[in-house]
This record gives structure tokens, sequence and C-alpha cells, in this order.
């Protein structure tokens, strides 16, 4: 069976050169992170660093060493202008004259690291715009809406390491092939069901949430003889790319609602670099992804480690959840 490489399938989907490069790029990266996750044991680095990141999370070793890769790599594509980080306060400008044309990369090096040292499944987030036009390479210059990217994917390190991209032209998932060496098309086109009957959420912080979550949730607890008239299974992997994998794959919802916990920030999960590209991959899909009462991809950006509310999967779901919000 022919094997259609990652740079063959974005050839095929007339993907500009420099974006097809920079592509190329990320998925060497993100081959040389799993490499250290897999070794990780071995390695002596599935701890804590005793640093603590902009998000005031203490930071795994593999966190920082993933960032480093990033940076290394990624960094020295020449048509990258910024790199945004969510283990870096700061945004790192690799040009002093940004101009139009050039790439701005936001990125979670690896997200749910704290499923690391129990060996559950972690990834590397990346969402890419192109800048419309020359500018100062200032913090705002990044501040970017959803709408704008131009390329989303992640990267999961699971079972296999598999990468899951769009273009803008529909969601391809691939894995790695040890052999090879290459990343294979392995799930084309993939779809979200419209219709789902299991949500993702992290039902500990019910006390927390806003009444339309908590009313939305009891009656899909209430199952057949609910107003929901039909029965809920539940799964929550604590590490977004897994249970968005999950979604992409089989259909479901996932919610991180804003709560009385993480209002003071706008929620838990951060804009730039895990909602707006989930939320790209997932309406490609033909899913949709909101904040409750909104798209995500149409928030304003206010700074680069904004955080807001996300929900995202199963477009009618979605739709559902968007009226209990509404009522
Ligand atoms: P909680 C991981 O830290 C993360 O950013 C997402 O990957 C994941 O969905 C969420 O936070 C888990 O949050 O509150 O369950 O630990």
């Amino acid at each position: 069976m022919t094997q259609t490489t990652l740079r063959a399938q974005l050839q095929g989907q007339k993907t500009d050169t420099d974006l097809l490069m920079l592509m190329e790029d990320i998925a060497t990266a993100c081959q040389m992170i799993a490499d250290r996750v897999r070794h990780g044991a071995f390695a002596g680095v599935l701890g804590t660093a005793n640093t603590e990141n902009i998000q005031g999370e203490t930071q795994k070793e593999l966190d920082v060493i993933s960032d480093e890769i990033f940076q290394q790599i990624v960094g020295a594509n020449p048509t990258v202008a910024a790199l945004v980080s969510e283990e870096v306060d700061e945004v790192n400008w690799r040009k002093q004259s940004p101009q139009a044309g050039d790439f701005v990369v936001y990125y979670d090096p690896l997200d749910g690291s704290s499923n690391l040292d129990v060996n559950l499944s972690v990834g590397t987030i990346f969402s890419i715009v192109r800048l419309d036009a020359a500018t100062a390479p200032d913090a705002a210059a990044v501040q970017i809406k959803g709408t704008q990217q131009i390329a989303a994917g992640y990267a999961i390190y699971g079972p296999s390491t598999g990468l899951v991209i769009t273009v803008g032209q529909g969601v391809d998932g691939f894995t790695h092939h040890p052999g090879s060496g290459e990343f294979l098309l392995t799930q084309p086109a993939m779809n979200i069901p419209p219709q789902t009957q299991e949500f993702a959420i992290n039902t500990s912080r019910y006390d927390l949430w806003e009444a339309p979550v908590r009313k939305y949730i009891d009656d899909c607890l209430r199952g057949a003889s609910g107003p929901r008239a039909k029965k809920f299974n539940m799964r929550w992997c604590a590490s977004m790319v897994a249970d968005v994998h999950r979604i992409l794959i089989r259909g479901g919802v996932f919610l991180y609602p804003k709560d009385s916990g993480n209002a003071a920030q706008g929620g838990k999960l951060r804009l730039m670099y895990e909602a707006n590209p989930m939320g790209m991959l997932v309406e490609q899909a033909g899913g949709a992804s909101s904040t409750g009462r909104g798209r995500i991809m149409e928030v304003d950006p206010t700074g680069h480690h904004q955080r807001v509310p996300v929900i995202l999967g199963s477009r009618d779901e979605v739709a559902v959840i968007e009226e209990y919000y509404r009522d």
C-alpha cells in the first residue's frame, strides 16, 4: 500500500513552500520531543524542574526541554518572525524587523505534562498565522485573532506518535513510522460526527461551575429518563490533546468552562496556543468551538497568554450547550 508522507499530502493541497517547510520543521521538533518523552524515565527527566512558568505552574523538566527543542528547530526557520510559547513570558522575536508574509508560531510545547509521571498521553499544540504587514517587534503585534490562523495542529505522544494538522483544507492525521522516520497519512479527512453521547469535563469543579454548565451536566447525567432522553458517557484525560484527539476520531464534546475558581483569569485554557488551534482543527473537521457565549476564534486577543472558556466538539452538542447559556 503506497503511504502518503506529510510533504506529499501538503503538496497535494497546493500548500505554499514556506508554509510546507515550516510544517516540516514543526513535525521534526515534535518527533524530537517524542523521543525525549519516550526516553524520559531513563534520562531522569520525568520530574519537576523546580521552576515556574509564566502561568505560575511548576514546570516539568520535559516542559523546559520540549520548549528548547521547539525554539531551536522552529526558531531557526528563516520565515519565522516570532515564537509565542506557553512556557515563556515574553514573545521570542527572531527578527528585529518583521515583514509581511513572515510567520508567527504560537505553541504549547508539552500539553498535559502532569500526566508524564503516570505514563499517559501528552502532546504539543501549535498555531500559525502570517503577518499581513511589516510591524514593530512588540507584544501587540502577536495579538492576532484566531480567524487569521492559516494552519494549526498537534502532536500526540501516546502508544504511537500522531500528528494532526490543518492548513485550512480539512484535517489530516499522520502517524510516525519508526522504520522510515516519516509521518505517514493514516487518518485522511477527519470528520467529527455532529451528535454525541459523550462529554469530557473535570467534574471535580462542579461546585465552581456557572448555573448553565451545572444544569447541562445534570441533564446529561439524568440519561434516557431525563430531558436529554439519552444516556451519556464521560471521559476526562486531563490532557487536552488526548481528549480532542478522541473527539476528532469518534465525536464528543470537551468543556473547560469559566468558573468561580478561574473567572478572574477568564478561564483556564489559553487562547493563542490551546483554544484557537484546537478550535480551528475542530471546525475544519465539521465541529464547533465556543466560549459558551460566542465563537472562540472571534475572540479579540488582549494578551498572548490570555485565557478563555473552551467548549468544543460535535457541533449539534455545542449548540445545545450554547442554548443552556442563553436560557
Ligand atoms: P485539570 C493540562 O494542564 C491542561 O492545560 C489541558 O491539557 C487539560 O485539558 C487541562 O489543563 C486539565 O485541567 O483541571 O483537569 O488539571
